[in-house]
């Protein structure tokens, strides 16, 4: 296809209630939306959807929502422009661009959901899915007290969601992981997610953590401690699951070669984009190393190209995939709904999913075109 237009709709939406990890608290999602007009080789015009998960501020990672409209609107558009582009041939035409893998990662997630469109397919299909849904977890953000925290376990697990994921920081921790235990019982799918807030000298009380029977650790050191997070795993009997860490299948590779990665937490946008994504599947697999699909707080769009991610044979244990209403009282797609702990693989062509007019214009607060 040749790529004729992209509009770069930033979108700013209210959480039903704020997220607090170990790096901040937020209270709005804002987000770019990719909406990409292209021609196929056969003259039918197509549009494509992508959402690029970079925050506001560089805290998760180094990307952050201002740069990533920047590098896709100075660098990464331009390299694509007035020459035949594929879906499979993006992450190469866009290698020369050092980093900015979000920003990497919506602009082919939008050449793959027009792709896709233009042939009919849905992504599920496209990646190779085996399931027509997936188990739906839900990470818990930091809350202020210990009984506030038992409060909205409690209220997911009535929902329904099959695994529960506790946002820890130190001293936020062994008493809440006890509490949530002591609360709730032994047969929930447990598991806390750190990001990167310890370093290796607080083995020791992590090291507290294992007698809870957690389904793993995720990111407890820095993004960049791979050795670290090695020697950490020698001394936990907690599998150790790496997320920010893991930006490349060559990261995965890394972690896994030198013991780092019991588990990983698979992020599109983090990598690069759902094909990188996908080969970091098939190496986890290969390796005997489970994956799960993370979460970004994404939009309808962003949350349905992961449900369709999630249903590759890799991803053994349930995702970050919640139920749109998790987080938005109003999504910007129709919304998708967690039933019997589960979130249905969309079927249509491409992700599926496209933004309500109304909807986007709610929430739009910028609107770039670059025709
Ligand atoms: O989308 O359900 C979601 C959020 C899942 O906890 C989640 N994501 O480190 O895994 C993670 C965090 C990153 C975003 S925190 C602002
Ligand atoms: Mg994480």
């Amino acid at each position: 296809m040749l790529i004729d237009e992209l509009i770069i709709h930033t979108v700013s939406m209210p959480l039903v209630t704020p997220f607090t990890t170990s790096f901040g608290t937020q209270t709005v999602r804002q987000a770019l939306i990719l909406e990409l007009h292209a021609t196929t080789a056969d003259g039918t015009a197509v549009t494509g959807w992508g959402e690029c998960v970079a925050m506001e501020s560089p805290l998760y990672s180094s990307e952050f929502l201002a740069a990533a409209k920047l590098v896709i609107t100075d660098h990464l558009l331009p390299a694509l422009r007035g020459q035949e582009v594929t879906a499979e041939t993006v992450a190469h035409r866009l290698q020369p661009i050092v980093g900015h893998r979000m920003a990497k990662a919506a602009v082919e997630m939008a050449v793959l959901d027009a792709q896709l469109r233009g042939h009919g397919v849905s992504l599920a299909s496209y990646f190779g899915a085996v399931t027509d849904r997936v188990p739906s977890g839900v990470s818990v953000g930091i809350q202020p007290s210990v009984q506030q925290l038992l409060d909205v376990v409690g209220g997911y697990l009535d929902q329904g969601y099959v695994r529960i994921k506790l946002k820890i920081e130190p001293g936020k921790d062994v008493d809440r992981v006890r509490a949530v235990r002591e609360r709730f019982g032994d047969d929930v799918l447990l598991q806390v997610d750190a990001n990167a807030a310890y370093t290796l000298v607080d083995a020791p009380l992590l090291r507290r953590l294992d007698e809870f029977n957690l389904l793993l650790i995720e990111q407890p050191l820095g993004e960049e401690d791979l050795r670290q997070h090695a020697a950490l795993a020698r001394q936990m009997s907690t599998p150790m699951c790496l997320d920010e860490s893991i930006v490349s299948a060559e990261a995965a590779a890394d972690a896994i070669a030198l013991g780092a990665a019991a588990v990983i937490n698979i992020k599109a946008g983090r990598v690069g984009g759902y094909l990188e994504a996908r080969r970091i599947h098939d190496l986890a697999r290969a390796n005997g190393v489970a994956v799960w699909c993370g979460g970004m707080l994404e939009t309808g769009l962003g949350r349905a190209a992961n449900a369709a991610l999630a249903a590759l044979p890799g991803f053994t244990l349930p995702g970050d995939i919640s139920g749109s209403d998790r987080f938005y009282a109003k999504d910007l797609t129709e919304p998708l709904v967690m039933k019997d702990g589960h979130i249905d693989v969309p079927t249509g062509p491409g992700l599926g999913v496209t933004p309500i007019h109304d909807a986007l214009a709610e929430f739009s607060i910028q609107t770039t075109r670059l025709g």
